[in-house]
């Protein structure tokens, strides 16, 4: 059976894993090793040179941080996956492999607000320099074209975008790219492989903090960027060797775990998040509600396009602005006071203080991040008794 055509529920759970014909592990064992023996001198110099397959060193790879690649390619449809620490490691290594001094950049101004101070601090200090679009810019062709140039080395957006959940449309995005040859980054956090596939749509790349849904449990860090051979290979040369944010054998294990369940989760995570946005906006307390799912998000017709559900991130905004939002954040007994996502446990924050600190106010203003707004990550408790603690929260307010 051609692997490729099975339906992503088998995929997350077969994969790539082959049976070793002695040990016959159903799942796959753990590289612990730093490195590995050479049969001989010849074999050594020759895997050096590119002209024998073998492993060096895991700082370079690592048989269990390559069968995660492998899973991870196959369910992006790309040719080829690199790990990395974190997510925000995946996301440098590949705005320093694509860009050089001299050089800028296209991005939805509404993303996570690490990658945010990423784009706006630290590349901007190797001359490296944002064009930022807010969503709205960012819907007509017209305004992404007027900032491209010849020094534009890539287009990056983050969809659904953290903390709005505001909606990108990708083949748009990948339609330009394509026009002006330079490559479209999705940040496919949010959504998961599971819920929207950017590189069918257009993309050419996918990035992913790992931390969140693949791994699923909250228990550990970790990224991917998924592409081309050619590009992946470019990361690992440039990057990856001498830079050196290697993802351990014992995290590439737990996210091989964790995607066992990603179909399952991503499907009680969107259920019971659609449910509880609903609820949200009928509350007298809540003034506005954005997800997704809902009809009255402004990228619902886009998000249906390009989504199979609308995944488990909800964001809120009440009456009594942030105070009582902090009140809220306070009396809750069931939802986690905790940045991160995509956790078995549902996780409320308030971005303006927390996850997005690193914006001036000015800055969160244009990207749409009130002072007001409250971030749900839904977990997979049922959802009433999710409703029922945010109910005693708003009510005690
Ligand atoms: N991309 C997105 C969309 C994210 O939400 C995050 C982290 C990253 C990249 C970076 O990944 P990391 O290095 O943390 O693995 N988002 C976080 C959040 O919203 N709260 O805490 C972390």
């Amino acid at each position: 059976m051609a692997i490729k055509k099975l339906s992503k529920d088998t995929l997350v759970v077969h994969g790539t894993h082959t049976v070793h014909t002695i040990s016959m592990d159903l799942v796959p064992p753990i590289h612990m090793t730093s490195t590995f023996k050479f049969k001989d001198a010849e074999f050594g110099a020759g895997i050096f040179k590119g002209t024998e397959k073998g492993f060096i060193y895991s700082r370079l790879s690592n048989p269990t941080v390559s069968l995660f690649q492998e899973k991870m390619a196959l369910l992006e449809d790309g040719e080829d996956a690199v790990a990395t620490a974190s997510g925000m490691a995946a996301i440098s290594a590949l705005a320093l492999t694509l860009s050089k001094p001299g050089d800028n950049f296209v991005a939805g101004s509404t993303v996570y607000g690490g990658t945010f101070a990423l784009f706006k601090k630290h590349l901007p200090a190797l001359n490296i320099n944002p064009r930022f679009l807010t969503p709205i810019e960012a819907c007509n062709p017209v305004n992404i074209e007027a900032v491209i140039d010849q020094h534009t080395r890539f287009l990056f957006i983050e969809t659904p975008a953290n903390p709005t959940l505001d909606i990108f449309d990708i083949e748009l995005w990948a339609r330009i790219a394509q026009k002006h040859k330079i490559p479209l980054i999705v940040d496919n956090t949010f959504a998961s492989p599971y819920l929207q596939e950017p590189i069918s749509l257009g993309a050419d790349m996918v990035v992913h903090s790992t931390t969140k849904y693949i791994g699923g449990h909250g228990d550990t860090i970790g990224g991917v960027v998924v592409g081309s051979f050619q590009m992946m290979n470019q990361i690992r040369e440039q990057y990856m060797s001498h830079f050196g944010p290697a993802m351990s054998p014992f995290n590439a294990w737990l996210f091989l775990r964790g995607l066992k369940t990603l179909a399952l989760r991503m499907q009680r995570h969107s259920d019971s998040a659609l449910k509880i946005a609903r609820w949200l906006e009928i509350q007298s307390k809540v003034t506005k509600v954005f997800y997704p799912g809902l009809e009255s998000h402004q990228g619902h017709q886009t998000a249906r396009k390009q989504m199979k559900k609308f995944g488990g991130m909800l964001a809120f905004e009440l009456s009594g602005g942030f105070n009582a939002g902090q009140h809220l954040l306070n009396n809750l007994k069931l939802c986690s006071l905790a940045v991160s996502l995509g956790d078995c446990e549902t996780l409320i924050q308030h971005p303006a203080s927390m996850t997005h600190s690193t914006y001036s106010e000015e800055e969160r203003k244009k990207a749409g991040i009130s002072d007001g707004l409250i971030r749900l990550s839904v977990g997979l408790e049922h959802p009433d008794d999710i409703m029922e603690d945010l109910e005693e929260g708003l009510n005690s307010a």
